[in-house]
């Protein structure tokens, strides 16, 4: 197996693209698709400030390597989800990264700033911990985003992650998601841009990225996706990718270029109106993550019935 570049032997073969690449020819080809799909899409200007949400897992940590490499300011942005000793190796990965290279790293523990963690807000409110994990994030995201006069917020969504949802959109016709569904989301009042830089890139390639630079990543699952759709989903697509490789990437490239715009109207209205508790904008009186936060609270030792993940996350000191 060569390099399809140089000829030298290769460590890596990409079938959907019908290629082997040595290891320098690959993080090149890994930086090449990052840089076409930000110019593609406008995701990010050459003196953008940026802020990465970063997990401690490889998609992104190789995202904030990458745009690193490629000369943006990039800031990283953690958010503690109290998700047992998961969260305290996550965040482990996530300091020492940022250490190693000097990157500025802001971090927002959920407990901390707003009294409670993804496992009891799951429990105390009857959603899927998934859910409630969501909608913190996301609020995290966008007030630090807005509060740091951040340019855009970038997350490691993956070629794998984005086929997967575009596949439980669409046979669920969620046209309102399908509408949302583009590498790039613009800034709308009170939301700061919101960019996918890895779209081009699989799980499997950030993976091999993270190996050849020797960066530390968390590799377990949040033990909280156990059931999630979207991971029965992406085994679906990966038994329908191993027998017709590129069906991935024309699903997906293929909705962005014929199908999304269809959509666009449905989902490009901004709300109405702002929080009443926090300001964010939405059409309710009250936002969603402030309704989660006064159903999600964590119960107060005077109550009897500690609820299993946060007892164990709170006495729980850093393992692994
Ligand atoms: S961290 Fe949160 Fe994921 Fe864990 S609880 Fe679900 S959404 S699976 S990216
Ligand atoms: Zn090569
Ligand atoms: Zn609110």
């Amino acid at each position: 197996m060569k390099c399809r570049v140089c000829r030298e032997p290769a460590i890596i073969d990409l079938r959907r693209h019908n290629a082997n690449f040595c290891s320098d020819h690959f993080l090149r080809y890994c930086r090449q698709q990052v840089e076409r799909v930000i110019g593609d899409f406008a995701m990010i200007a050459p003196k953008d400030r940026i802020l990465v949400a970063v997990s401690g897992g490889k998609d992104s940590l190789a995202l904030w390597d990458l745009l690193i490499h490629l000369g943006y300011e990039v800031d990283g942005l953690y958010v503690g989800l109290g998700i047992d000793e998961y969260s305290d190796v996550s965040y482990r990965y996530v300091k020492g990264f940022a250490h190693e290279r000097s990157l500025k790293l802001i971090t927002v523990d959920l407990r901390d700033e707003y009294g409670f963690d993804v496992p009891t807000a799951a429990t105390n409110t009857g959603r899927v911990p998934c859910s409630a994990c969501g909608i913190s994030k996301r609020h995290v995201f966008d007030k630090a985003a807005v509060d740091g006069g951040y340019d855009a917020v970038v997350t490691g969504h993956n070629l794998d992650d984005e086929a997967a949802v575009l596949y439980g959109n669409v046979i669920r016709w969620k046209v309102d998601f399908l509408g949302r569904q583009r590498p790039v989301l613009e800034a709308r009042a009170g939301f700061p841009r919101k960019a996918k830089p890895l779209v081009r890139l699989t799980e499997r390639e950030t993976a091999a990225y993270c190996v050849l630079r020797g960066i530390d990543y968390q590799v377990e699952e949040c033990p909280m996706a156990v059931g999630n759709k979207h991971l029965g989903f992406k085994h679906m697509l990966n038994q329908l990718e191993e027998q017709s490789p590129g069906s991935k990437s024309e699903f997906y490239f293929g909705f962005l270029k014929r199908a999304a715009y269809r959509f666009d109207e449905r989902s490009d209205r901004d709300p109405v109106g702002s929080c009443a508790q926090c300001g964010s904008p939405t059409d309710a009186e009250v936002c969603a993550f402030c309704r989660l936060v006064s159903r999600a609270i964590i119960p107060t030792a005077e109550d009897t019935q500690p609820v299993t993940f946060a007892a164990r996350s709170d006495s729980a000191g850093p393992t692994g």
